[in-house]
């Protein structure tokens, strides 16, 4: 069989190198993408050189940016199989009315605009060969709000929803597009959301077992080996220690 190849976008923490790590492992080529470059640089080094691994050093946010990188893909790397759109982020907890205008912008930008180019730029290529595979980086936060998650909530309920209603405009194409919706995992992810105060980050973890990293890559290797007929359209997963919580209720 020919070696695929997967794009993986925010690979430079979290599921994004969990995911490179597994997919090298079973031979793939890797495109990885993120703004740090010389993390870029050390997957690169460690999962195989530049003949497995081809990074781009990218802020997803800059359209232009993000279609350079897919226009100057090299030869070896342009027919992309599987997209994981995981660049992402969360910004601040806090209500709608006292949060940073600028950290709901970037949210916007990063997990919606962002997912956007990465789609529209790799769809022709996938439409031609009549092959490919995008797995959505979505969230249970698109599911279930949840008090200061108010627009980080919200783009993930587009990414839902967009990862639902393009699959109406590729029936034919064998294209097939997943959202998986991961609950409450031990990444960077809080230390951002938290602007690197640790305290905070550090507590979404403590006392309950987080899911892992690895538990997310293992699921997005699952989802790539289903058969080639059948579409996960959504998959939630949460730790065991983790639930729905109850509707929230104001009381005099
Ligand atoms: P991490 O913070 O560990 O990883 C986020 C990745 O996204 C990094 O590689 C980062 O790269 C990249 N990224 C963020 N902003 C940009 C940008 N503007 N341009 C390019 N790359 C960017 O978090 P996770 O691994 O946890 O998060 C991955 C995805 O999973 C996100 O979409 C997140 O919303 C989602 N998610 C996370 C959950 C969790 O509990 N951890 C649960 C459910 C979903 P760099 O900084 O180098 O640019
Ligand atoms: C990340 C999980 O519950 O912090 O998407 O929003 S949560």
């Amino acid at each position: 069989m020919t070696q695929q190849t997967v794009m993986i976008t925010g690979a430079t923490s979290g599921f994004g190198e969990a995911c490179a790590k597994l997919f090298a492992k079973h031979g793939w080529k890797l495109i990885l993408t993120g703004r740090r470059q010389e993390r870029l640089n050390n997957l690169q080094q460690q999962l195989g050189g530049a003949e497995h691994v081809h990074t781009c050093c990218f802020d997803i946010t800059d359209r232009d940016a993000v279609e350079r990188a897919f226009t100057d893909l090299p030869a070896r790397f342009s027919a992309i199989d599987v997209l994981v759109n995981n660049a992402g982020l969360a910004l601040g907890l806090e209500p709608a009315y006292e949060t940073q205008l600028d950290d709901w912008e970037k949210m916007v930008d990063t997990n919606i605009k962002g997912l956007l180019y990465c789609t529209r730029s790799v769809l022709p290529n996938m439409i031609n060969r009549k092959a490919g595979y995008i797995i959505n980086i979505g969230s249970v936060a698109g599911n279930w709000p949840y008090p200061g998650g108010n627009v980080y909530c919200a783009t993930k309920a587009f990414v839902r929803q967009f990862s639902l209603a393009i699959r109406a405009d590729l029936l034919g194409t064998n294209v097939r597009v997943s959202n998986l919706e991961p609950g409450n995992a031990e990444t960077e992810f809080s230390k951002v959301r938290f602007k690197d105060d640790d305290d905070k980050a550090d507590k979404v973890y403590q006392g309950t077992i987080a899911l892992s990293a690895t538990d997310i890559a293992d699921t997005v290797w699952w989802l790539v080996n289903t058969p080639a007929h059948v579409n996960v359209t959504t998959l939630e997963l949460m730790p065991t220690q983790q639930a729905n919580g109850p509707m929230a209720f104001y009381r005099e």
